[in-house]
């Protein structure tokens, strides 16, 4: 472990060339960063070892977040600085005449996810291990990311591989000895004991061996390193029966290849479940292990452990425990129902009915035989259970059991099987009480509570915006960076003309760099001091960029027709990637290029209008659209977006929210208040109403500008094809706009002016952007994680 700059470059001259056997200048940037990565691992390892002892010692309980995706983004520059040893190894790299950002951009982003879910269980594992709570990760080991995305040079989206462990992954550890036999398709074959006693015996089953790989998980300024363990399935020592040998090998690749695949096909859902069953038996088996080294026997499990289930994707964790608990361990059904429910909670993520995730139970039955077995069980229980609670309302039990109609429905299983579950925002956690889970409000009715989402401080402002930590450090001291209440120390500053004159010019810094980004990546110039307004999410009609994009339609034509009339310089920027079998939301993303060539190259306007979309959207092209951006987009139809949490980086970055009354927005709003945002739109009691007489062919009959936007879709106006965007316009019209894009137009295109003629008077806008960054503090994921420690893990923290 080096202590200084002299020890760091002698350690990192060794280690280089001991691993590649040449002189360090032959060696490669890949190369270096591997090394400097192993390096910093190994630095990070005596802390690892102290919180694995630590917590045994001290019998803490702790936390297993499992959870399919971890958007954990680059890791040097955050475990450097986390570990307060960034300097040394900078400087110390400088003067070895080695460029660190060179080294740092030979990492790629760890593609184990898609989106908000995943890059919350990231900020989560930074949180608790700069909080000193043992919070572990549980996922799989993706060899391919979600996809690269590249535009081709008709604007649509290309998907390529993501390969982002080609050149190595410097900060895991194989640990072979931890690793799990998971079992299969087969049969059950059930027998009895002299004491009448029934046991289960897994036969002909198709073994898959699980090796877990570990990931340290740093916390800043503290000993504490949590674990983040991706299970990676291999072939098992175990002759494959009834079946090709080579299929099985094949079988087995295929379980840990890529995030999501393709589910469309009966294939693909097999192996979604087969990847959910994978992660969830080898991390109930390592926590059984691991526990049992400690204590005799289970029965305290509820009190040592938690599982926290990062949306249903885990939700067979519940049969699974039961199974391990009776089947291996002889526990009575009760008490192993008791401990289960003990053990684990739930957080939802979603109210679309699209994405509540339900499985024909013949599936379950063929691939998991004794969990489809258990799962029925829980099933008949719950029904004579619930039957009991609400005689006078028969249909109670067949609208909330598990199993309906040969399906099983797993938010309603993970809901049995918890003794907590959670919405992720005000907003979203009512209409989980009210509606979605309001029939099991009744049964249970303290069950359901409210986790606002956060995000990480570190990572989404002090080490992505270094200009903007300093300027706070400068105003307001340092005590915000380890406690997010004093971020709020800012509001004494807002008003003093020279924190606002600072502010604008750290924003224009970050503006210039986010420009300089922009052209490497497109070629494409932006202009700095025109107001930068930034749509960066996954592409989902329910989120609208067909919104924006229409808007930008709007004033590009109201600019050709009317000479006179001209807007201040705006340019839009989108990021967004579409899965790749939803063709509404590609057809978005060639839209939203077709109408940046036209426009970006238009002289009558290119001046005043730019619309860039950049390409492959990740962790990394965040941590500089973020810091660069004037105008947060959050627009989503109201009571569809569960919380957002790019909204809240934003807004940790002195960007100003145009949003809709949706998820996290809500909070924003209420906390920074209507000076300093713009909320625009339908809420959604008034969608709730407005659903039943809406009729979008009425607003473009009646409004012009919808009229003219939409004809621009079907006349072949932006790539000489009528039929291209005729999904879009059918989708608005025919389809009568399930996301009421067109009912919420005229407040967005209002919105818009709105947000313009704030931006012109800049001391007020720089006014409101530090109102922003000084009340964004709630929205700190170590708040966050304080909550579930306190309200659904009852953890304490760790002492060294
Ligand atoms: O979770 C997102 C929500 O859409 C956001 O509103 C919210 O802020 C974040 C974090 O709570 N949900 C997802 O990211 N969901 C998925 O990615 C997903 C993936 C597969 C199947 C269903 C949902």
């Amino acid at each position: 472990m080096f202590r200084n700059k002299r020890e760091f470059k002698a350690e990192f001259h060794r280690r280089l060339v001991e691993a590649y056997g040449c002189e360090m200048e032959q060696t490669s940037p890949a190369e270096k960063y591997l090394t400097l990565g192993t390096m910093v691992r190994d630095y990070a390892s005596n802390y690892w070892k102290d919180t694995k002892n630590e917590t045994a010692s001290q019998d803490l309980k702790q936390v297993y977040y499992f959870s399919m995706e971890f958007l954990l983004g680059r890791m040097l520059t955050s475990n450097l600085k986390n570990l307060g040893i960034y300097d040394i190894v900078t400087e110390g790299l400088q003067e070895l005449g080695i460029s660190y950002q060179e080294i740092a951009d030979q990492e790629n982003d760890p593609g184990l996810g898609n989106g908000g879910l995943g890059r919350l269980a990231a900020c989560f594992m930074d949180s608790a291990a700069s909080e000193n709570y043992v919070v572990n990760g549980n996922c799989i080991r993706y060899r391919a990311g979600l996809f690269r995305q590249f535009i081709n040079k008709y604007g649509e989206q290309v998907e390529m591989p993501d390969m982002w462990m080609r050149i190595g992954n410097p900060w895991e550890i194989r640990k072979l000895k931890h690793a799990v036999d998971v079992k299969f398709y087969g049969q059950i074959e059930v027998s009895y004991d002299e004491n009448g006693d029934m046991h289960f015996r897994h036969r002909h089953a198709s073994h898959v061996l699980a090796v877990p790989y570990d990931m340290p998980m740093i916390g800043a300024h503290t000993k504490t390193v949590n674990t983040l363990r991706l299970w990676s399935a291999e072939p098992a020592d175990v002759a494959p029966r009834d079946r090709d040998y080579r299929q099985y090998l094949s079988d087995v690749e295929a379980i840990c290849l890529n995030v999501y695949p393709d589910d469309s096909t009966e294939e693909g859902k097999y192996l979604r479940l087969k990847q959910e069953y994978f992660f969830v038996c080898a991390g109930v088996h390592s926590i059984v292990e691991t526990h049992l080294k400690n204590h005799p026997s289970l029965d305290n499990l509820g009190e040592k452990v938690a599982i926290q289930l990062n949306d249903t994707h885990p939700v067979l964790v519940i049969p699974e425990l039961m199974r391990v608990l009776m089947d291996e361990y002889g526990y009575a059904w009760d008490k192993a129902w008791q401990i289960v429910k003990e053990t684990v909670s739930y957080t939802n993520h979603t109210v679309m009915a699209e994405a509540l995730e339900k499985w024909p139970m013949q599936y379950i039955e063929n691939l998991l035989p004794r969990i489809a077995m258990i799962i029925s069980e829980i099933d008949r229980r719950y029904c004579a259970w619930a039957w009991q609670q609400c005689p006078d309302d028969p249909d109670l039990v067949s609208r909330t059991r598990p199993l309906r109609d040969g399906t099983l429905h797993m938010a309603a299983l993970a809901l049995i099987g918890s003794h907590a579950v959670n919405g992720v925002a005000g907003i979203h956690t009512e209409i989980l009480k009210n509606d979605l889970f309001r029939d099991q409000v009744r049964l249970y009715p303290h069950l359901i509570q409210n986790k606002t989402n956060g995000v990480t401080p570190r990572r989404w402002l002090m080490y992505c915006n270094p200009e903007l930590r300093k300027l706070l450090d400068d105003t307001i001291g340092t005590a915000w960076e380890k406690d997010y209440h004093h971020f709020e120390d800012l509001l004494k500053h807002v008003d003093d003309p020279s924190v606002q004159e600072a502010f604008l010019d750290v924003k224009q810094v970050r503006k210039e760099k986010l420009a300089a980004y922009v052209r490497d990546l497109t070629g494409e110039i932006i202009d700095p001091s025109s107001m930068i307004d930034t749509q960066a999410k996954r592409l989902h009609a329910y989120k609208r960029q067909l919104l924006n994009i229409m808007q930008v339609i709007y004033l590009y034509q109201r600019m050709k027709r009317d000479p006179s009339f001209r807007i201040a310089p705006h340019t839009y920027l989108f990021a967004a990637k579409a899965a790749s079998s939803y063709t509404f939301a590609k057809s978005v993303i060639k839209l939203i290029n077709c109408v940046a060539a036209k426009i970006n190259n238009d002289p009558d306007t290119r001046d005043v209008l730019k619309v860039v979309f950049l390409p492959n959207y990740c962790v990394t092209m965040a941590e500089t659209l973020v810091p660069g951006s004037d105008v947060s987009e959050q627009i989503s139809t109201a009571g569809k977006e569960a919380s957002g949490t790019g909204n809240m980086k934003f807004m940790m970055n002195g960007a100003i929210t145009l949003g809709t009354l949706d998820g996290a927005n809500v909070e924003i709003d209420s906390l920074v208040g209507r000076d300093n945002d713009v909320i625009f739109g339908h809420t959604v009691e008034e969608l709730n109403t407005l659903q039943y007489h809406y009729n979008a062919y009425d607003y473009y009959q009646q409004d012009g500008r919808i009229h003219d936007v939409l004809d621009t879709l079907i006349n072949g106006f932006w790539n000489g094809s009528a039929d291209e965007f005729r999904m879009i316009y059918d989708e608005l019209i025919t389809r009568n706009d399930t996301y009421f894009v067109l009912a919420d137009f005229d407040a967005y295109v209002k919105a818009q002016e709105e947000i313009a003629r704030r931006y012109a008077s800049r001391n007020t806008w720089a006014r409101s952007c530090l109102v922003n960054i000084a009340r964004s503090g709630y929205f700190s994921s170590d708040r966050t994680i304080e909550e579930y420690a306190h309200d659904i893990w009852d953890l304490q923290k760790l002492h060294f």
